[in-house]
């Protein structure tokens, strides 16, 4: 057996995010997100679920982080519900939105958790969309503004913020494929909502900065797959360049090299006219921390059916999938490598990792999560293996820390280390989750 050793002190954290966890959607003063617009909306997700009640983390709260505690957890990276704090994303403050973040943070640091701060995923106030949501550049001053209240309440507690979580999902996903919120299908509009992303990233940055009086990391998490194309042949590289130019170069160029592809781009110049202003792309331009959320790799085709793009995905033969995706763990490698060729001046984390498997509780009330187990093995080895490669990864953080609303899928999609019954909203640690507390307390795993 070998033993995979990790850097003293490398973060071992869960993720999870408000809109998928907290339920209480319209209590305590919380105003409406597109996330309940959407889910509320017939045909938009499966079974047509919704997170009305999800896993009731909004009164389930110390429970929760004291599972977190029991597993040994480091860290807990958890979103803030922009519609909880500021319900119509703009003026009023609903103080019960600001005091539940303000317990859940004394709580953590009472538990010696850090708490890590996610400021936006996804779940943004409805009254904002009504203002054209995130393709009108107006909404960077109103996230600016949400910043300043959220970093005013805990910045005296908090050190370390992520501004946004995959901003490439929230552009492409929600206002270019439709399959999430808003529902939209407007490539213009996802390129510009996805410059205005970034360029909020960089306000909310000096926001935090000029808010919060002690040393802080301010980052964002970033969806990546490494590209590969389905064949060496010289049309499928050239298909696996233009998808990971549009997937993951347009976020890292800018966060990372001050560039944008959409600027290099003719395509995006006529969909999207003059969006990238004078200043936007060194305002843009500022990371303490950059989050990798890795799943899996994409296999792209050369294929003319598709106008314009030209590309088709591919599903290779051979490898294990699970409910979502292919499982390649060597892509975790490979998705480091390519973010640390940018040679980074930020520190880098993996801000998620996680798989979704059919869980289920057996007769003796056990959770066994194998291919879950074997999942994390695997992905937790290539991450040792960038560090070895002296790629500095400080952080790992499993995603999820129970299972939770997996958006557009609804909750058919598992992905916790704690399995959580809809029913009865029980919650139980599944093997996984024993075996990750194992990991922490190791630092490190038999490979
Ligand atoms: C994401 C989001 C999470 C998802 C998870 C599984 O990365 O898409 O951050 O909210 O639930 O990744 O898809």
């Amino acid at each position: 057996m070998n033993t995979l050793t990790f850097p003293k002190n490398f973060i071992w954290g869960v993720a999870t995010s408000s809109y998928q966890i907290e339920g209480a959607w319209n209590e305590d003063g919380r105003g409406v997100s597109i996330w309940d617009t959407f889910s509320h909306t017939p045909g938009k997700v499966v079974n047509n679920e919704n997170a009305d009640v999800a896993a009731d983390h909004y009164h389930r709260w110390k429970e929760d982080i004291a599972l977190m505690s029991e597993l040994g957890v480091k860290a807990y990276r958890f979103s803030t519900a922009w519609p909880r704090i500021v319900p119509d994303g703009t003026g009023k403050v609903n103080k019960k939105g600001l005091d539940f973040y303000d317990r859940i943070v004394d709580e953590l640091l009472k538990r010696k958790i850090e708490p890590y701060v996610c400021l936006f995923h996804w779940d943004l106030p409805q009254v904002l969309q009504d203002k054209g949501g995130w393709p009108n550049r107006e909404i960077t001053n109103h996230f600016a503004e949400y910043t300043r209240v959220v970093a005013g309440r805990l910045g005296d507690r908090v050190t370390t913020w992520f501004t946004h979580n995959e901003p490439w999902v929230t552009a492409f996903v929600g206002y270019f494929l439709g399959e999430h919120a808003p529902g939209k299908k407007d490539i213009g509009a996802a390129v510009k909502a996805l410059h205005h992303i970034l360029l909020s990233h960089g306000l909310a940055s000096d926001v935090i900065r000029s808010e919060v009086k002690h040393p802080v990391k301010i980052g964002i998490t970033l969806n990546l797959n490494p590209v590969h194309p389905a064949t060496d042949s010289k049309k499928d590289r050239e298909a696996a360049e233009r998808v990971d130019m549009f997937m993951n170069r347009i976020v890292l160029d800018p966060l990372l090299k001050g560039t944008s592809p959409i600027q290099e781009s003719a395509i995006a110049k006529i969909l999207t006219g003059k969006i990238i202003q004078a200043g936007d792309l060194e305002k843009i331009r500022q990371l303490d921390i950059l989050g990798v959320n890795y799943y899996s790799r994409a296999v792209m085709k050369h294929d003319s059916k598709f106008p314009v793009v030209n590309v088709a995905q591919v599903q290779p033969e051979g490898n294990e999938y699970s409910g979502m995706w292919e499982i390649y763990p060597e892509g975790m490698y490979g998705i480091l490598k390519q973010v640390w060729s940018y040679q980074p001046t930020c520190e880098l984390m993996v801000t998620e990792n996680g798989v979704p498997v059919p869980d289920g509780v057996d007769f003796d009330g056990r959770v066994r999560d194998e291919r879950r187990i074997r999942y994390l093995r695997n992905h937790i080895a290539q991450v040792h293996r960038a560090i070895e490669d002296g790629i500095p990864v400080k952080g790992y953080f499993h995603w999820s820390m129970m299972d939770n609303f997996e958006w557009n899928l609804g909750y058919g999609q598992r992905f916790g280390l704690v399995y959580v019954d809809w029913k009865t909203q029980k919650r139980i640690v599944k093997d996984s989750g024993r075996w990750f507390a194992k990991v922490i307390q190791a630092n490190g795993l038999e490979e």
